[in-house]
């Protein structure tokens, strides 16, 4: 598919990269930094359309699931983060399993997918959350359990003196299919020690989800960007993603995920517009030539901003959430959940074809 003529990514000083993205070639870090200094978003958007196009055709990806929060209570204390409580503050709050249970059954349709994470809590046992897994596998045996981020992992093994190995094989054991994406926020360590100085370091949450992966548990990648990274930090960030997969292969997805300002006591000077909300999305779906499904997330994008998303390199639009925390309490102003319906509709709008899939993105 060509959306311009070779002549117009000449003068955008892109000819090359245009070339590289022709034959399949991997771009380099300069090439990164390029797309992100290239006077015309629409350009960038244009090749990663191209290249999510060959992937993915003009499918869209949805999946039936639901998200549940077990605390908000949380000693990471990160500075973007609008979600945290401290132990006995007011609005701190912690499922019991049968509360996790209750939230799964109130689902509208029954979940393919159940995606369950938490603040880093000081008290709760890993006997607490093979519990919870356990249970909700036991009312769901089909569903794909989706829990935990690698910053979770590291905590439970801090709390119980075990490695990150051992905590990831009992989590397996008790019906842990994949890790999701959070956690990564920027690897760079100067904008990580202001972010969330006490949070895994990227090594260790690379380490994590290459441990994963070596178990045979799939993990999805996100980024949070718009905030006080520079383009380098986020080109960074995509290529210590790529190296990553390249060791193991195990990242399914990857999820870009926009600053959201609100009740967050990080300040910024100059908030993100929505065209290089894209551009930030087509650089990833460039960038991040070895993994197969950029996201949408569409709860924190906004709908229609994830609909533009789909002609800027994103295959996928999540799903129909029902119930979501951590982009609300930051401002989120996107519904909590969707329907299949909507969903579909959505994808439709846009140009897409919806393909339903399971939480390791096989079409069902
Ligand atoms: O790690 C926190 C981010 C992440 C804010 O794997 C914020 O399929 C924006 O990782 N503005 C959690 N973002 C969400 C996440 C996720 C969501 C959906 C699907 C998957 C998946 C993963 O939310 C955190 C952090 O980076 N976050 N605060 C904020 N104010
Ligand atoms: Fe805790 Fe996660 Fe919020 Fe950081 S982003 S304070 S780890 S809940």
């Amino acid at each position: 598919m060509k959306l311009f003529k070779n002549d117009y990514y000449a003068n955008m000083g892109l000819a090359d990269i245009r070339a590289k993205v022709a034959a399949g070639e991997r771009l380099s870090f300069e090439d990164g930094v390029r797309l992100f200094n290239c006077p015309e978003p629409l350009a960038v958007g244009a090749l990663a359309h191209q290249v999510r196009t060959r992937l993915h055709g003009d499918k869209a990806y949805y999946v039936l699931n639901r998200h549940v929060n077990y605390t908000n209570v949380c000693i990471n204390r990160c500075v973007f983060c609008a979600y945290q409580r401290e132990e006995g503050q007011q609005g701190g709050f912690v499922l019991t399993v049968d509360d996790v249970l209750s939230k799964i059954d109130a689902a509208p349709v029954t979940p393919r997918e159940v995606h369950i994470v938490g603040g880093c809590h000081p008290k709760l046992a890993l006997a607490y959350f093979e519990d919870v897994l356990n249970a909700v596998k036991t009312r769901l045996p089909g569903v794909v359990l989706k829990c935990f981020t690698a910053v979770e992992i590291a905590h439970f093994a801090r709390l119980e003196n075990l490695s990150t190995r051992e905590v990831l094989s009992r989590l397996q054991k008790a019906g842990l299919d994949m890790l999701p994406g959070g956690g990564a926020e920027i690897f760079a360590p100067k904008i990580r020690e202001q972010l969330c100085p006490r949070k895994s370091t990227a090594d260790e949450w690379l380490a994590i989800h290459e441990e994963a992966h070596e178990l045979g548990i799939k993990t999805n990648c996100t980024m949070l960007f718009g905030h006080i990274e520079a383009i380098e930090d986020r080109v960074d960030h995509l290529v210590r993603l790529r190296e990553s997969q390249d060791r193991g292969g195990g990242y399914t997805c990857f999820i870009p995920l926009p600053f959201l300002t609100e009740n967050s006591k990080l300040k910024i000077d100059r908030p993100l517009t929505g065209l290089e909300e894209l551009r930030t999305i087509a650089v990833s779906r460039l960038m991040l030539d070895n993994i197969p499904h950029i996201k949408a997330y569409w709860v924190m994008l906004g709908v229609k901003q994830a609909q533009a998303a789909l002609k800027f390199g994103a295959d996928d639009f999540d799903g129909t959430v029902i119930e979501e925390k951590i982009g609300h309490e930051a401002g989120a102003t996107s519904d909590q959940g969707l329907t299949r319906k909507e969903l579909t509709d959505m994808i439709r709008g846009c140009g897409c074809t919806p393909v339903e899939r399971d939480g390791f993105f096989n079409e069902v």
